[in-house]
This record gives structure tokens, sequence and C-alpha cells, in this order.
């Protein structure tokens, strides 16, 4: 098997991680604490593996640990539904309250590296991991990254990707995330082979345009990642599969190393209550799943050219002619935001399990140079700050450099103009 561990970190990372366990569990047919249901099919338990080990006897738990330096997001996960779900010694949390306490953080990324040593043990051929956390935040971004480090000294060949959520000011107003996320970009650029940036602006403006809920809570937000989380990885845990492992995944997205970070899709995306009156057809999934008002990144494909990008088509009803004709007129169609220099740059795959409760999905990801407008969003954000140097004492007071800052800073420069490709 070629197992995957999980690592949720902070509020947002373990939130959405939830709900992405939520999601899986039921589409491997699990109940919510790991027992198999009787209603299981081989083709949801041949690779379940990947993302859970069987701790005892029809008991399955997630390889996966969840990370705080607080101790609230956690206490609402244990007493949730996925509360008997998880393996105790895998619950790791600080008593801190919010912040990044940095002798803290140091203490607790020796837990965690324990913990994950452990983890790999009941590895047959780990494949790598994915860390889920947000750019925002004081642990996602901070821990977050000495976490990264620590992964990547220890199991330099290994797969590492991220989960990244950018913040937006409609979701939150903490002032300093565009510091946070600057300084997390400047290692995930360095540190991560795939990073899928999720954007809160683009998840708030789907609820609110699409979804019709004016009022849009993290649970709402996070349902929409963790259709993309399944999605994406619907190759790695179900038999049959093209890219069935990351590194694949990683060899057919990104063309060069720094330029590893992709936006995704999810279709169909309706009201509650508003897809009985739709009768989804093939070709119409591969035209939902392009279209701008899809992606959970707010950066609009057409003002730039894909590099890579892959459809993941699911469910019976999905006939692989329909996904090849459509995908072709799509591409005809759309011929000028591809680049011209990677021929047959998009990669198409169907397997037959639907997500939950739907009869047909389809999930977009995609290398888009178009990108550069989160990054450009969140310079301009840090810059209008750091001229003034505002609210950087609470940095250097923990023992942060300057430097750092202005580093960081050059390196997302860098970064956005690599992507004018
Ligand atoms: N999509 C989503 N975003 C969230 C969620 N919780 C928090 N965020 C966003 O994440 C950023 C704040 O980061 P948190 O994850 O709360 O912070 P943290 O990593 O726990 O770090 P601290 O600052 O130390 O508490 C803001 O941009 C929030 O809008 C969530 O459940 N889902
Ligand atoms: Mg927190």
């Amino acid at each position: 098997m070629r197992e995957i561990i999980t690592l949720a970190t902070g509020q947002a990372g373990n939130q959405v991680t939830s709900s992405f366990w939520q999601s899986i569990l039921q589409e491997h047919a699990l109940s919510g604490e790991g027992i198999p249901l009787p209603e299981a099919t081989e083709e949801q338990h041949t690779r379940l593996g990947v993302f859970f080990s069987e701790a005892a006897k029809d008991k399955w738990v997630p390889r996966g640990l969840n990370i705080d330096l607080e101790p609230n997001t956690m206490e609402s996960i244990r007493s949730g539904p996925l509360g008997k779900l998880h393996r105790p010694d895998n619950y790791i949390n600080g008593q801190s309250g919010a912040g990044m306490s940095s002798c803290e953080g140091a203490e607790l990324v020796e837990t965690v590296m324990e913990v994950v040593r452990h983890e790999t043990e009941r590895c047959e051929m780990l494949q790598g991991f994915q860390l889920v956390h947000s750019l925002g935040g004081g642990t996602g971004s901070g821990l977050g990254t000495l976490i990264l480090n620590k992964l990547r000294e220890e199991y330099p060949d290994r797969m590492m990707t991220t989960w990244s959520i950018l913040p937006s000011p409609k979701v939150s107003d903490t002032v300093v995330e565009p510091y946070n996320a600057t300084l997390c970009f400047h290692q995930l650029v360095e540190m991560s082979d795939l990073t899928f940036n999720i954007d809160n602006e683009a998840l708030f403006d789907i609820c609110q345009r699409t979804l019709k809920k004016n009022d849009p809570s993290y649970s709402d937000l996070n349902a929409l990642v963790a259709n993309v989380m399944a999605g994406s990885s619907t190759t790695l845990r179900f038999p049959g599969q093209l890219n069935a492992d990351l590194r694949k995944l990683a060899v057919n997205m990104v063309p060069f190393p720094r330029l590893h970070f992709l936006m995704c899709g999810f279709a169909p995306l309706t009201a509650p209550g508003a897809s009985k009156y739709q009768k989804l057809t093939v070709p119409e999934l591969t035209q939902q799943v392009f279209a701008p008002q899809s992606m959970m990144a707010a950066s609009d494909p057409r003002l730039g050219r894909y590099l890579t990008a892959a459809t993941i088509f699911r469910g019976a009803a999905v006939a692989s002619r329909d996904v090849e004709e459509s995908m072709a007129a799509v591409q005809e169609k759309n011929s000028d935001f591809f680049v011209d220099w990677i021929p047959n740059s998009v990669m198409t795959s169907l397997c037959q399990v639907p997500p939950t409760g739907l009869r047909m999905a389809a999930t977009f990801i995609g290398n888009s140079t178009a990108q550069q407008e989160l990054f450009k969003r969140t310079q301009a954000q840090y810059a209008a700050m750091f001229r003034r140097r505002a609210f950087l004492h609470w940095y250097t007071n923990e023992g942060m450099d300057e430097m750092e800052f202005t580093e960081a800073e050059s390196n997302l420069i860098d970064l956005i103009e690599e992507y004018q490709q």
C-alpha cells in the first residue's frame, strides 16, 4: 500500500480535515467510528489503507495527526461526531491561547515528530504527507512551517503536499494575516512539492452566489474544501486509476520546481433543493467544472494560462466516450488558455464511485499562471503594512528578524514574476 499521513494544524487545518474525513468515511462505507458498514463493496475497501490503518479487527483509524497550540479545537473534535475515530495519541495540543509562542511551538514539534514516526512504522511504503493549515493563522502558518521543515529533514524523499487556506477579509479581519501568509508562502515555495491553494474569498463567494447562503459558516466553506480534497484524492483511494500516487500527480502537474501551486474546482455546485431541477450530463459537468465560478481560488483562470491541468470524473453513469468528447470540446474552445509548449497538458481520469449523494461529479485541478493574482493580493496587503512596519514588533519581540520579512516578500515577488509565463 502507498500510504499518506495527514497533518491537520491549527483551527482551520483541523476543521477542514474533519470535513475531509467525514466525506471519505462515507465514500469508503465506514461509520463515524471507522467501522465498515455492511453495504461496503470491494472497490470501496481495496485501497482503504492509503488514508486509514486497521487498528483492531474491523476498526479503521485515519493515518492522521490533529495538532494545535491551544486545546479548544481539539476539544470540539473529541466531542463531535468523529470523536471516537482518531487514535487518542494523535491529538497533540499545547495549552497556550492563540498566537505563536516559539518556545512552545518547538516543543510541540518534537512530539509531532514522535507520533509521525509511530505512524510511519504502521506503513508498508509511505508515499508522503499532506499538511492542512491556514496561511493566515499564527499556528497554521508558523507551526505548520516548523512541521514542514522537520518532515523535509527527516523524510527528504517522501512527497510533501499542502492544503493551504488563504485568508480573505470577507471571512476574517485579523490584521496580521497577510504577514503570516507571506512568511508561509516563502517556505512553501521551497519546501512543498504540491500546494493546493484554497482561498476563503472564493469559498465565501461560491456559498453566497451559487449556494445562496447569505451568511456562510466555516462548516459551509469546509464542505466545499472537502469536495475538492476528496475529489482530487479519488485516484489515490480507488483502484485502477491514472495518477495513482502523489509522485505521478506531481510529475504531471509541476513543470518547474517552484511553480507547484494548484487551484481546484468542483461540479456540480447547486443550492440545496435546486439540484432536482437539473439533470446533469457529462458535457454540462465538464463545462461547469472549467468555469471560473467553480474555482476555489479567487483568480480568474481566463486572465492567465494553464501550464497543466487534470480533471477527475466520477460516477457509474459517466461514459468514457462522453468524457473524451466533452474534454476535447472544452479544450478546443479554450485553447488560448493553455500554454502551447506543453502538448497534452490536460489529464483525465474516471472513477466509477461517485461522491456520496451525487450521481456524477467532477473535480478540476490546474496549475494556472492566473494564480499570480492570489500572490499579488497577498503581497499588496502585506506591503501596505510592512512599509510602515506596522505590527512588526509582535514578531520581532518573539525573536524574529526583520530580514526574514524582507526575504519572504522578495521571494513572493519572484514567484509572481515566474508565474508570468
Ligand atoms: N475555510 C476555513 N477557514 C478557516 C477556518 N477556521 C479559521 N479559518 C481561517 O483561518 C485564518 C485564521 O487561522 P486559524 O486556522 O484560525 O488560526 P490558527 O492556525 O489556529 O492559528 P492561531 O492564530 O494561533 O489561532 C483566517 O483567515 C480564518 O478565516 C475554517 O474552519 N475553515
Ligand atoms: Mg487557533
